[in-house]
């Protein structure tokens, strides 16, 4: 285990979250020996960035981790250091040692998890939980909740947490941590970045978090059948007769004739949320696996689009938020749609 000394000026940083819930997180750590760390289904770069920065912390304080998740790591995300470990499992007690410790990432809610929950009811039920996330929505599911609604990502949180149980940082969890940031800030763009996430920013860059690869890697890097997936949505891109809402849609029937993927839309809600006059902007598209399921992203830079998520059952913040709902594609459009009408009225 690699030990360095305390710095008082990191511990300021979380405020939001009660010294008290610091110490209660870290005596949960120091006690458990098997760790599962988990976070949301469709994982993005904050959740699995978070996970793997404290899947090498814990590592290093000789526990026993696994990291497991609804649905794989996508492709973009696969250069992250331990990508490779995080495991699809469902069922914790399929995993080869019955955990002591549940660390959840990134969701706002335990439902969010997907099936990693679902299936796992009754381990989620019994095993302690620790919370760790910035989301407005959440829910504080856990026996112990490290939640900070000021933070512009779970890696903020994440990294503090890692300090106070005084673990080295490496290169690998700077290149983590970094990835969390960027993709949850849109690269240092949204109202959610403070001093405190730049300062962490210009300490990973220090510990050589390589950035402009990062940037690339979650900007530029792209697919050809993703530009055309995109290229469709955007020619069938519509809005209200007011025109302060604008909704485009990704059905699965056009996905697989592109050959895109569900996780292809990812990025397309920040290309259309700068439409004149739009006040909010509607992604819908249906589950690969469940057609009867319909994902709905919302974005805006004026309304607290949260409220809107809330309203269909789900959450998020309040410039970007998501919900699911058990409907097909139109269906689950047109609810939207009326919510988000509903809204500003
Ligand atoms: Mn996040």
């Amino acid at each position: 285990m690699v030990v360095t000394p305390s710095s008082t000026t990191q511990e300021d940083r979380h405020a939001a979250i009660p010294a008290g819930e610091w110490e209660k997180a870290c005596a949960l750590v120091l006690q458990a020996q098997r760790i599962v760390l988990t976070t949301h289904a469709g994982p993005d770069g904050d959740g699995i960035g978070s996970m793997v920065s404290l899947y090498i912390a814990l590592h290093a304080m000789d526990k026993l981790v696994a990291m497991v998740c609804s649905d794989p790591v996508p492709q973009d995300l696969t250069y992250l250091p331990y990508a490779g470990h995080v495991q699809d499992i469902h069922q914790l007690t399929a995993l080869p040692f019955t955990p002591d410790l549940i660390v959840v990432c990134d969701s706002a809610s335990l439902s969010r998890l997907g099936a990693v929950y679902t299936e796992s009811r009754s381990s989620f039920a019994t095993i302690p939980l620790l919370n760790l996330d910035h989301h407005q929505t959440n829910s504080r599911f856990g026996l112990v909740n490290l939640v900070d609604t000021t933070a512009s990502a779970t890696a903020e949180i994440a990294h503090a947490l890692r300090e106070r149980l005084r673990v080295a940082p490496t290169l690998e969890t700077a290149t983590a941590l970094m990835t969390g940031l960027v993709t949850d800030t849109l690269g240092f763009r949204t109202d959610s970045v403070t001093p405190r996430t730049l300062a962490l920013a210009a300490e990973l860059l220090a510990a050589g978090a390589p950035l402009t690869e990062i940037c690339y890697r979650t900007f530029h890097a792209t697919r050809y059948e993703k530009l055309r997936l995109w290229g469709y949505a955007l020619s069938n891109l519509q809005r209200s007769e007011d025109g302060r809402i604008a909704w485009l849609q990704l059905p699965r029937e056009v996905r697989a004739e592109l050959g895109a993927k569900e996780t292809d839309l990812m990025g397309l809600a920040s290309l259309v949320e700068g439409i004149e006059g739009a006040d909010i902007v509607i992604l819908a598209w249906d589950k690969r696996k469940d057609p009867l399921r319909t994902g709905i992203s919302l974005r805006s830079r004026t309304v607290n689009v949260a409220t809107i998520a809330q309203m269909l059952g789900g959450g998020g913040h309040a410039n970007a938020a998501g919900a699911l709902l058990a409907e097909p594609l139109d269906v689950g459009l047109r609810k939207a749609v009326a919510a988000a009408e509903a809204h500003l009225d």
